[in-house]
């Protein structure tokens, strides 16, 4: 029988206990970064989190995700160099076994990590409508991060790319500074590469940061990129695909501009305003996309396209095959996080909202036109609509990839740190 005194004291420890997150999810933090506003913000946040996932769970709708369950995706630099390293080495695995896509669709997937491409390019108008870019690329980062697990026996999760941290010298930073626990280096210089036009907006290029060649240092130096280039590609003069919708074999290497012009368009400035300016879902969707492009910004991309053309071009600029760069990964796990933040400011409002309003016209951010959806998605019904990634993994109604603490039956249950 508890004494008055447990009686009183015990549920004051338990609130106590369990208001701190901290005592649950390991925090490491590279002491060579100050935490920027964002990182302010999203520690701040985390009680709004915990406070979430106990309503759920005192719900019965937590799918079994709790503090104790979740998954931490980190910042790259907040990783040791070993860690950083077993993820390479995951990614080049995926690279060496065979593919799983329809082969006579996809002759130039070569490998399990091309099947993403391949899917990626096939989809392409789906993945980036109006009320899939979120939801969608969250199931497919998730999807990714599996087969790193599952195929390649990756014992971490996939990591992001804080865009601050490197915006202004991304050449020498962990993400591209061309070491064994890099994603690579540069690009070599390339004097017609001259960047990549941003129609509409002023400046309207990002010029070239120096690079554009093929990439020659680092894990992925010998990297065989084959898919594309599509139409889409704002680059011209890259070797020609075989096939016309450019899923024929293609092999060449991996071309990049690690480019400060671009992330600076991404800095933990234009974060904050995003997520603490916009209440509602449709100006958030436009100001990551930057439609209409920010006034007195000279670097005003919007932070989905920045984050494209940190490490344009050859595939990274396609938007059809710009899963083909490795990178991609980092900088969609960062618009998911984002996108998270900006939910769990107030996550009874704002968990399932779906744009369906674009000033734009669409996913403009990729490049020199509007080739992605013009509003496609915006009067579909959200809670009929589906993620099917086919050869990648299983389908999931749209709605349950709006919330990664629990969505599709638990199989969300992950925290950014
Ligand atoms: C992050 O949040 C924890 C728990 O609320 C708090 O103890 C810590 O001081 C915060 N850290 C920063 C740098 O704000
Ligand atoms: C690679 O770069 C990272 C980040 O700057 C550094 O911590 C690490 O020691 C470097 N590794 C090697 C082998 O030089
Ligand atoms: C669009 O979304 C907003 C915010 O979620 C909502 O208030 C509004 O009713 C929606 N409009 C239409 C036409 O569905
Ligand atoms: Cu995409």
């Amino acid at each position: 029988m508890k004494t008055v005194l447990q009686a009183v004291l015990l549920p004051c420890l338990l609130v106590g206990v369990g208001a701190d997150w901290t005592t649950k999810i390991k925090v490491v933090r590279n002491p060579a970064y100050k935490l920027d506003i964002v990182d302010i913000l999203a520690n701040e946040t985390m009680a709004k989190v915990e406070a979430y996932l106990e309503r759920k769970a005192a719900a019965g709708k937590n799918n079994g995700c709790t503090l104790d369950t979740v998954t931490v995706r980190r910042e790259w630099s907040d990783m040791s160099n070993a860690e950083r390293e077993e993820y390479v080495a995951a990614v080049t695995c995926l690279m060496k076994r065979p593919s799983q896509a329809p082969k006579s669709k996809f002759p130039g997937a070569l490998n399990r990590f091309d099947d993403f491409v391949a899917y990626h390019m096939s989809h392409a108008a789906e993945l980036h409508d109006t009320i899939h870019l979120f939801p969608a690329h969250k199931q497919f980062v998730w999807a990714y991060e599996q087969a790193l697990r599952n195929e390649c026996g990756y014992t971490g999760y996939q990591p992001y790319m804080n865009y601050d941290r490197y915006a202004e010298d991304p050449i020498h930073s962990p993400m591209f500074n061309g070491n064994s626990s890099s994603m690579g280096g540069n690009g070599a210089p390339d004097p017609n590469y001259k960047g990549i036009p941003q129609g509409g907006r002023t400046p309207n290029i990002i010029k070239s940061g120096g690079g554009g060649g093929c990439v020659t240092e680092g894990p992925f130096k010998d990297m065989v990129v084959s898919l594309g280039p599509t139409s889409m590609s704002p680059i011209r003069g890259l070797p020609k695909n075989p096939k016309s919708d450019g899923t024929g074999s293609n092999p060449r290497c991996l071309r990049r501009d690690v480019n400060r012009n671009a992330a600076l368009g991404a800095t933990a400035k234009h974060a904050y305003s995003l997520i603490t300016s916009n209440s509602d879902i449709n100006g958030f969707y436009n100001q990551i996309l930057g439609t209409p492009p920010p006034k007195n910004d000279p670097y005003p991309w919007g932070i989905h396209t920045a984050g494209h053309y940190i490490h344009a071009h050859d595939p990274g600029a396609d938007p059809a095959t710009s899963p083909g760069d490795p990178v991609f990964y980092f900088h969609h796990g960062s618009v998911d996080r984002l996108w998270w933040i900006w939910q769990m400011q107030d996550p009874e409002a704002r968990l399932n909202q779906v744009p369906n309003f674009s000033t734009g016209g669409g996913h403009t951010g990729h490049g020199r036109r509007s080739v992605m959806g013009k509003r496609q998605g915006g009067t579909m019904d959200p809670n009929k609509a589906v993620i099917d990634l086919e050869w990648l993994a299983p389908s999931i109604p749209l709605m349950e990839a709006h919330d990664q603490l629990g969505g599709a039956n638990g199989q969300f249950c992950y925290v950014y740190i």
